[in-house]
């Protein structure tokens, strides 16, 4: 038991086992149910092949996790057990006295143990009942099926539990259907009130920002108390009388000279120590100075749809979060720091924490807004159509949406939130709904209200969007094919299987979701599999792609863009270049439509185990090639060449996304792939913040046949900015020569590691070490004849793997 003498951690000593069965391990908190037996070699590896149908008596199971703890003196008077997150159901007892229930995993409980705490040994323990029974028996007594997305999950109903969707499988993850305690279980002792939440909104004025704050209480009688905040040394405190029950008041704090946040690449990130003291208890809080809004305002295509922080307005480059590992246990604070470090890495400033996932811990958020990164928030709602006619679940709903806007309220990265992913499209996706699709709609307009009147109630800081996509509030038009207004989630590459080109039919506002697959590396894909599964259409390789005909989608895109490769490996290292060319194709045609388009969010930054999908980091956290590829389609300044649709000409247009405009200078060179570089001339620019600029026009036959398109760009003060390519065939129609490459590893004059090509032919998606623990500032790169390339380590990954030996790829004929 450790702890200060009113609040204690009770996270030793824990000891799980099943119910009914002579199963006892050591029980980590935070932690879950399969960790803890994974550890104790209780279970296999449920990653590995195909063991994951086998673990289903886990979570068929009952479980009682139980600790000691001793309390020296005699507690008298009120005590009170807060746990931040319980998945899902459980029944808690303390020395056998039954304290409460939990329902949700997205709720904190308090419960009064006041009456079952006694001096000496205290025994605490928690019952965790069968979620997917419980889903099936809620489904069973509801007066009407409410369908769920039966195609990704393979266990049913998990649309009546408030639970991580995606705990249920989804098209990218497995079924494991985790148990746990997820965040922390503290014993606090209370005076007179019992401090719950924190409501903190900034306001912005002349120079000044004013942070009104509210504490939420409850006081079991009536007080003369004191609440008092302090903010970097500056303290601000309010006599209040507090009356029996739930009770709130309200104290303000004025910031005279605030010092601005700011998303990474438009100024820094100062936060400020927040601390709000009522009763002996305290809340801390690290908050940012910041304001943002989401300009929705007509125009003649439609409605906008931008971020303004701090009065400027911000392209929003990123990708979509799920959560961090199918084995909560895994997701450390270290290891989403390194992936939320790899999104800042690769030039993105948003993230989509995205509806079939969960809300992420408090230092989930610390980081982000440490990083710089904004947070765009899906409530938890995610493709299902949802119980909401029954009062209890709405009740159940209310109280989360509540405590999640309080607890984030004072995240500067919280940039929006999000009703729900996907639910206004998900009316159209089943039987039920399509033939009755009055109750249904009811239904869901119940649930999007409630979020909506929570809103309204709490008025956090940071704008609400009815769900994504949405073409607009109340409007339940086409989210997937409505250019013209709302966020878009565009899917007709991948799942109608239309050309890359495609993505050039249509002009976002803004796209929080589209996405191309890929396989892991090598090293991942060993990871899981014996020597006889490493071949795409195994067993093994078609239960770790979990998106019905996803193996054949890329395997058949490979065909259409490259010849094909000989073996697996070649196989495996093309669809991460296919994947990454889509993206590619997409982001830099949406970019050069700022700022019409105002943000792309690819579908997905990361995977929660090792399997075939749309993520730019693999399992474990390694960078795949779309991720090395963002980094450069993801630069703030970047020069892009498109086809113009109607004649053919290629456009090059600089986009820059800094704060300040920028004096470039442009040197385009036509590089033939048999012959040499041919310098096409400089053009100098200066390129506005606000829109894409177009800088020149090539007419398409000026390129030629086996020729592409370079692009190199600096500033005025001399500075390499970046360079492109441009391809005006698909890969496979040239004739490509086979380079010689030569490669030298040495340490520079700075002490970095260096790794410098060169070759004697143009050489594409050259590629070294892929699969490995360093990060490179650039790799899967474009080598023209005898320029040296340098690719500098700039920083060491960890990875629970065996290593793998350093290789050098590129693209064969
Ligand atoms: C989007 C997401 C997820 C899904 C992805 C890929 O619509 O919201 O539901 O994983 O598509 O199909």
């Amino acid at each position: 038991m450790r702890g200060t003498h009113s609040e204690w951690l009770l996270h030793d000593d824990w000891i799980l086992a099943r119910i009914g069965a002579p199963t006892k391990v050591p029980f980590a908190i935070p932690g879950d149910v399969h960790s803890a037996l994974l550890a104790e070699e209780e279970i296999p590896d449920p990653f590995w092949r195909d063991t994951e149908t086998s673990l289903d008596w886990v979570h068929e199971s009952q479980w009682q996790a139980e600790t000691t703890f001793t309390m020296e003196a005699d507690p008298t008077g009120a005590y009170c057990l807060t746990l931040d997150s319980v998945d899902c159901h459980a029944i808690l007892f303390l020395n056998g006295i039954e304290i409460g229930r939990c329902e949700s995993q997205f709720l904190r409980y308090d419960f009064d143990v006041s009456k079952a705490l006694q001096k000496g040994a205290n025994r605490l323990a928690i019952r965790f009942l069968s979620n997917s029974r419980e889903a099936r028996d809620k489904q069973d007594q509801f007066p009407f099926k409410v369908p769920h997305i039966f195609w990704n999950c393979r266990l049913p109903h998990y649309n009546f539990l408030r639970k991580a969707q995606c705990h249920a499988g989804w098209d990218w993850n497995i079924a494991l259907s985790p148990l746990g305690i997820y965040g922390t279980v503290r014993l606090r002792k209370l005076s007179t009130v019992r401090l719950d939440d924190v409501m903190v909104r900034q306001h912005h004025a002349d120079g000044v920002v004013r942070l009104d704050i509210t504490a939420f209480y409850h006081a079991d009688e009536p007080a003369e108390l004191t609440l008092a905040a302090s903010l970097d040394g500056q303290v601000a405190s309010q006599a209040i009388t507090v009356w029996p029950g739930e009770g709130k008041a309200d104290l303000s704090i004025t910031i005279d000279q605030p010092r601005l946040w700011w998303p990474i690449g438009h100024g820094e990130q100062p936060l400020y120590d927040l601390t709000i003291m009522l009763d002996g208890q305290s809340i801390e809080r690290r908050i940012g100075l910041r304001q943002i809004e989401l300009v929705t305002d007509r125009d003649e295509i439609g409605n906008r749809f931008a971020f303004r922080v701090n009065g400027r307005e911000i392209f929003c480059r990123g990708a979509n979060w799920i959560p961090a590992d199918a084995l909560p246990a895994r997701a450390t604070p270290d290891h989403v720091r390194d992936l939320l470090t790899s999104a800042v890495e690769a030039n993105m400033n948003m993230i989509r924490v995205w509806g079939g996932g969960q809300y992420e811990p408090d230092w989930f958020y610390d980081l982000c807004s440490e990083l710089g990164l904004l947070v765009w928030h899906d409530f938890m709602f995610a493709c299902n159509l949802y119980p909401a006619s029954d009062p209890d679940w709405l009740a159940l709903v209310r109280r989360e949406a509540r405590q999640q806007i309080r607890r984030l309220s004072s995240q500067p990265c919280m940039a929006l939130w999000c009703g729900d992913n996907e639910l206004v499209g998900a009316l159209t996706w089943y039987e039920e709904s399509k033939k009755d699709r009055d109750r249904y709609l009811v239904m869901y307009d119940r649930l999007n209200h409630a979020l909506e009147e929570a809103i309204h109630a709490e008025r956090p800081d940071s704008p609400f969007w009815p769900s994504s996509p949405s073409v607009g509030p109340l409007n339940f038009g086409d989210g997937w094919h409505d250019d013209t207004a709302g966020d878009m989630h565009f899917w007709d590459v991948w799942h109608s299987a239309k050309d890359f080109e495609h993505y050039r039919s249509v002009q976002p506002r803004f796209c929080s979701e589209f996405g191309f697959q890929s396989f892991p590396s090598k090293r991942v894909i060993e990871s899981f599999t014996e020597p006889q599964d490493r071949n795409v259409s195994s067993p093994v390789m078609e239960t770790h792609q979990r998106n019905e005909g996803g193996n054949s989608r890329i395997v058949e895109t490979i065909a259409r863009y490259f010849r094909f490769p000989d073996g697996f490996d070649d196989l495996t290292y093309l669809s991460q270049i296919s994947q990454g060319l889509a993206m590619k194709t997409a982001i830099e045609y949406w970019r050069s439509a700022k700022p019409r388009c105002m943000g792309t969010l690819y579908w997905q930054l990361n995977d929660t185990w090792p399997v075939a999908s749309w993520s730019g980091l693999e399992y474990g956290g390694g960078w795949k090639l779309l991720h090395y590829m963002a980094r450069r389609f993801y630069a703030p300044v970047l020069v892009t060449a498109q086809p113009d649709r109607a004649c053919g000409d290629i456009i090059l247009t600089a986009i820059n996304d800094s704060p300040t405009p920028l004096d470039l200078t442009l040197s385009i060179a036509k590089v033939e792939l048999q012959g040499g570089v041919k310098a096409f001339g400089d053009v100098h620019v200066t390129c506005p913040m606000g829109r894409a600029m177009e800088v020149t026009r090539i007419k398409r036959e000026a390129l030629g046949e086996d020729a592409f398109l370079h692009l190199n760009w600096l500033s005025k003060d001399g500075l390499h900015r970046g360079e492109n390519d441009y391809l005006p065939k698909r890969p496979k129609d040239f004739n490509l020569p086979t380079p010689s490459i030569s490669l030298d590893e040495h340490v520079n004059d700075k002490g970095e590691t260096e790794i410098t090509l060169l070759s004697d032919k143009p050489a594409f998606f050259v590629t070294y070490h892929h699969g490995g623990d360093r990060i490179f500032s650039d790799n899967c790169v474009t080598l023209l004849p005898d320029r040296p390339k340098i690719l500098t380590v700039t920083r060491q990954r960890r990875s629970h793997l065996p290593p793998i030996e350093a290789e050098l790829s590129y693209l064969k004929q």
